[in-house]
């Protein structure tokens, strides 16, 4: 019996993949096919696979053309495919002629002549696209137009900000409009980084036009700002999301889902630490005013695994400020203590100080290590008592987070569900805690 091997992702499953099977089962008596696993995908780049694994699966099945679905998984798989399943023929589409090559040693490769003028990347757009607005003074806009050319499905509209200089040489062939409504009239979302005690009013009107918005954290600078902001966002159909690219890094989020599967027991107390130097000169008054002090910069994502492991509903805290100017609020250090029934946390940011910007979860059976900078890491401990059941973990961060951000702005929007991975009640009580900042309601440390 001739046993031919095929791998593919199958999205949306289409005529030139029918035909592939087809041609590749007439290669012998016995087909496999392989389907690549989502990780597998996310990590060759391919970020915009719409149908989930069993969908695919199912596809390949109904074609009746399979006689074995197997699932890849990892790199290298196909040589311990051919060689577990006495495999005579590997064949993939011409498109990858050469790529599998070294395949040869193993059992014969056929490469197949692609059907031409389909494909899965043109089904997925021919949805119409969703043009994003980028509003705001920071650098990060230029990685958001960037990552956004990964998305399936999105274009950006324009860009508009307050501070027409901050946007030069940040966007080039981005078109910057003059007005903020302007812009909002020629987009279906927009994706906002002005200055945080601006974020409300930028928001409001967004929603208002019916236009989906994607915040930089502190979505508003009081809880109540905040609730009120989501009821108007669901009152309107539209998505509201925090943007927190961390919360979209795989090893952020699989750390998350091992700390509740209780690797490390019951969590009593985490250390997160976020600094960079930056430098505020408070003489510029221009510059002063759309700087972002230390706990609106780095506060939320400190705040993320706090509330995320432990609620948002802790008995107390305290904040520990270093002030530098009164005038914009801009503190150069800050020190947030959380005290939770059974546990404690305590968040460390700032733009004036440096330190280890690392993450420690510490439980009753072991800690988790996070290593700086644990905001945009890969990699990630579980440590114990006995080093020798440490454990190491490792997952590709593409766009530090952002492209996955965006990816899941869009399907939301077109879902029309919320798909964040930063809930609302977190976002609120992030705005607490500024509003807590802002009021005065803190230590100085003098
Ligand atoms: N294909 C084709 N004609 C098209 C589109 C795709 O013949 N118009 C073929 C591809 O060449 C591939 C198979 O259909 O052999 C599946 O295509 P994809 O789902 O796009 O998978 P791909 O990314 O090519 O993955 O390990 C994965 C494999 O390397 C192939």
């Amino acid at each position: 019996m001739k046993k031919v091997i095929t791998y593919g992702t199958y999205d949306l499953l289409h005529y030139g993949h029918i035909r592939l099977l087809e041609r590749a089962k007439a290669l012998g008596d016995y087909l496999i096919v392989g389907v690549t696993a989502d990780d597998f995908d996310k990590n060759r780049g391919k970020i915009n696979v719409q149908q989930s694994l069993m969908e695919r699966v199912e596809a390949v099945r109904n074609t009746g053309l399979a006689d074995e679905i197997i699932i890849e998984e990892y790199e290298g798989q196909k040589i311990d495919d051919i060689q577990k399943y006495n495999v005579d023929i590997f064949t993939v589409g011409d498109d990858w002629v050469g790529k599998f090559d070294y395949l040869g040693e193993y059992c014969k490769v056929v490469y197949l002549e692609r059907t031409k003028g389909v494909s899965s990347s043109e089904l997925r757009q021919e949805k119409r696209s969703l043009r994003l607005g980028l509003v705001g003074e920071s650098t990060i806009l230029k990685k958001i137009a960037k990552e956004s050319t990964f998305v399936n499905g999105l274009v950006i509209s324009g860009a508009f900000s307050e501070e027409k200089d901050a946007l030069k040489n940040i966007l080039e062939g981005i078109p910057v409009f003059e007005k903020y409504e302007d812009l909002l009239q020629k987009s279906d979302a927009i994706y906002l980084i002005t200055s945080p005690a601006h974020h409300y009013e930028d928001i409001k009107l967004a929603l208002k036009m019916k236009k989906h918005v994607l915040c930089e954290s502190p979505i508003a600078l009081s809880e109540v700002q905040c609730q009120e902001l989501f009821d108007l966002a669901k009152s309107n159909k539209c998505i509201l999301m925090d943007a927190i690219k961390t919360a979209y890094s795989t090893a952020y989020h699989r750390m998350l889902l091992l700390v509740k599967t209780g690797v490390i027991g019951k969590p009593k107390c985490i250390d997160a630490t976020c600094t960079s130097i930056k430098e505020f000169d408070q003489k510029d008054p221009r510059k002063a005013k759309y700087a972002w002090n230390s706990i609106s910069a780095w506060g939320p994502t400190a705040m993320l695994p706090v509330f995320q492991v432990f609620g948002t509903e802790y008995e107390s805290k305290q904040i520990l400020t270093c002030i530098e100017s009164e005038e914009y609020h801009y503190d150069s250090f800050s020190k947030i203590d959380f005290r939770y029934k059974g546990a404690v946390a305590s968040i460390k940011v700032g733009q004036g100080v440096k330190s280890e910007g690392e993450l420690v979860i510490s439980g009753t059976k072991g800690y988790i290590y996070v290593p700086a900078p644990w905001w945009k890491t890969e990699y990630f401990e579980v440590r114990f008592e006995q080093p020798e059941n440490n454990r190491r973990y490792f997952f590709q961060l593409d766009g530090e987070g952002i492209r996955y951000e965006l990816v899941a702005f869009v399907r939301a929007i077109e879902l029309g569900t919320s798909l964040t991975n930063v809930e609302k009640t977190i976002s609120c009580a992030i705005g607490k805690i500024m509003e807590k900042f802002m009021d005065g309601e803190v230590f100085r440390i003098k």
